[in-house]
């Protein structure tokens, strides 16, 4: 299999705007940004998406939400809120086959989602 773009990124193979990174995921600014903060947070191993997460991947989904919301905390988004979205399939426009959770705030959001 050829690596995903999220893949490279965190090979550093592309480049990226990295925000945090740890021993199990990898934070960076999204390039086509949604809302004023658009960062997404990806696990290290390449998961590729929700619905292919086997239960020995709990720790590492678990930390990756953990992190999320440290992540948003340290990018100023916890007095107004934020929203978190994981894509998963056709229906719901995923893109890149490499689980990511989409940081997304600075604006007020709309509900539902388009
Ligand atoms: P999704 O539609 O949930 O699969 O979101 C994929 C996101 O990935 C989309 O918001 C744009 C972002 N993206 C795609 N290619 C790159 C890239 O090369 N660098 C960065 N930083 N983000 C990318």
């Amino acid at each position: 299999m050829s690596k995903t773009i999220f893949e490279k990124i965190i090979a550093r193979e592309l480049p990226a705007n990295i925000v945090y990174e740890d021993d199990l995921v990898v934070a960076f600014r999204d390039i086509n940004p949604q809302a004023p903060t658009h960062v997404l947070i990806v696990p290290r191993k390449p998961i590729p998406r929700i619905a292919e997460a086997r239960p020995e991947d709990a720790p590492v989904l678990g930390h990756l939400l953990l992190k999320a919301a440290e992540v948003a905390e340290k990018l100023g988004l916890k007095p107004t809120g934020y929203r978190l979205v994981f894509n998963n399939g056709p229906d719901a426009g995923e893109a890149v086959p490499h689980l990511h959770c989409h940081i997304l705030g600075g604006r007020r959001m709309g509900w539902p989602p388009g």
